[in-house]
């Protein structure tokens, strides 16, 4: 009788336990979104077309952000299932669309229409400026020194022009292959898509042409900005 009650006594206690020892995915996964572009479609015509942001906007950075949130769907999945294997597949697609995501979000930003200030280099007072001039003599020897860069690139990827807070602040051209996205120390300033999809439409295989049309609707400004808060 003795052995009966404890019996139900232990499945008693096992009841309220087992939520505990279970195995559920506990992970709380913040979801990301396609930002807000901030000018129109066609407002970075005619050196960026319409027809290319569209497609780079609407098609490829929103397949960045779904691709994202359904790997960390998965991943919670994976994790209750203890699927070591599916977990490292899972971290290198979410570093590839999260790369993305963190790609072409300051991408977006570090762009503006001629008419809100695109192209237009910082007050040569600044700090930003001083220090442009103080490492490569101006902008535009900055410029000449990215798109050199830009053009060694070999398949898809980025180049960032970055402020280097390991060294000092100074300034440096980076680039990463395919998404690889920076984190500090290199804080960057302006990213610039050497993926074909930024250009192809509007510039075929003429990706120097891109390069050098990109600069007049470079956001300067908020490049500064980003200098100035780190
Ligand atoms: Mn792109």
């Amino acid at each position: 009788m003795l052995y009966y009650n404890l019996g139900y006594f232990f499945l008693f206690c096992f009841h309220f336990v087992s939520p505990v020892v279970s195995r559920k995915p506990s992970l709380e996964v913040e979801k990301i979104e396609l930002p807000p572009l901030g000018y129109s479609l066609d407002a970075l015509e005619p050196y960026i077309s319409k027809e290319i942001m569209d497609l780079h906007y609407h098609q490829h950075h929103q397949g960045y952000v779904n691709n994202y949130n359904a790997a960390l769907d998965d991943l919670v999945q994976a994790q209750s299932k203890g699927d070591y294997k599916s977990i490292v597949e899972l971290q290198r697609v979410i570093a590839f669309n999260g790369g993305g995501h963190i790609n072409h979000s300051l991408f977006w930003k570090n762009m503006a229409p001629v008419s809100e200030g695109g192209g237009q280099f910082p007050d040569l007072d600044s700090k930003f400026a001083k220090l442009v001039a103080l490492q490569y003599g101006g902008f535009n020897e900055l410029i000449k020194l990215t798109n050199e860069r830009l053009l060694s690139i070999q398949g898809s990827g980025w180049a960032f022009i970055v402020k280097n807070l390991s060294n000092g602040g100074k300034l440096d051209i980076v680039t990463t292959a395919n998404q690889d996205a920076l984190f500090k120390p290199l804080v960057p300033l302006i990213a610039i898509d050497a993926w074909e999809h930024s250009y192809y439409l509007q510039y075929f295989n003429q990706k120097a042409d891109y390069f050098e049309a990109i600069w007049n609707v470079i956001n300067w400004k908020e490049a500064q900005k980003r200098f100035d808060s780190f």
